[in-house]
């Protein structure tokens, strides 16, 4: 009999061998079942500090599951938030790298780039909009290391929030140049339009995730800094991303964004 010693490190060693592997796993909880919420915020934490140390730079930071679509999907209905680094970013035009992702899959999110500072507690939609500079449609591409994307909360934490890579659409707008909440998109795959929503959809105003992500951040010790990118969350299910194939966002006013599977 092996008697299985789980630690923080061990979190962070797995995760981290599964995405440069490309190798998905179970649940780690289904191991470890001592990972908690605490924990797993710790090993996502611990994570980032592996990559930095790798050479990658913090440039934001990403919510999950600030949808009903997407809580419904994952079956978790609490949001979180993560980490995003220099690395995740894919330019215009650049197909997305599926030799080196497990599973991808894309959803549509509104971005932020923050102008100022933004740190909580005590934070509201109003107050973090008003540290928003520009607001872009955008998406993000999901790469759960865990099989099927089959995770409990503190998995999915630890997990850096399944971050895969995300881009960013043409227009930038000014928050006061948008109705955000009513901010629509369809999602197009190979021609064929899949999903459809507006930007209300995540949390009723993507301010309110923004909010969600200070606040909570604040009680790990953690702000928000000018010039960070925020993803507030998929607005939609996520839809797979093959190779060949092409995702479309078109959103109503932030101008249409396109990822190919290379
Ligand atoms: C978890 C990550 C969720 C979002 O925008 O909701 C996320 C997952 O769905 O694998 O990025
Ligand atoms: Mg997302």
């Amino acid at each position: 009999m092996t008697v299985s010693t789980w630690t923080l490190e061990r979190v962070v060693d797995e995760l981290l061998a599964a995405e440069t592997e490309r190798r998905d796993r179970g649940p780690i909880t289904d191991e470890f079942p001592g990972l908690d919420i605490d924990l797993a915020y710790r090993a996502q934490d611990a994570l980032l500090q592996r990559k930095l140390d790798a050479g990658e730079r913090l440039i934001g930071v990403k919510l999950g599951l600030t949808s009903r679509a997407k809580q419904q999907r994952m079956g978790i209905d609490a949001p979180l938030t993560a980490w995003l680094t220099d690395a995740m970013a894919l330019p215009a035009g650049v197909p997305a790298p599926l030799d080196e992702l497990i599973h991808p899959r894309v959803e549509p999110e509104i971005v932020f780039v923050l102008g100022e500072d933004l740190k909580g507690p005590g934070i509201t939609a109003a107050r973090a909009m008003q540290s928003v500079e520009a607001v872009y449609g955008g998406y993000e591409i999901i790469d759960s290391r865990y099989t099927d994307f089959r995770f409990t909360l503190p998995d999915v934490i630890a997990d850096n929030a399944s971050a895969g890579r995300y881009g960013v659409g043409p227009v930038a707008l000014a928050p006061r140049d948008l109705d955000l909440p009513v901010e629509a998109c369809l999602v197009e795959v190979d021609g064929e339009i899949v999903d459809t929503a507006t930007a209300a959809a995540v949390q009723g105003h993507p301010a309110e995730a923004l909010a969600l992500a200070a606040n909570a951040l604040a009680a790990r010790g953690h702000g928000l800094k000018a010039g960070w990118t925020v993803l507030t969350g998929g607005i939609t299910d996520a839809v797979f991303l093959h190779p060949g194939s092409t995702v479309s966002v078109h959103f109503s006013h932030l101008g249409t964004v396109t990822v190919t599977g290379a």
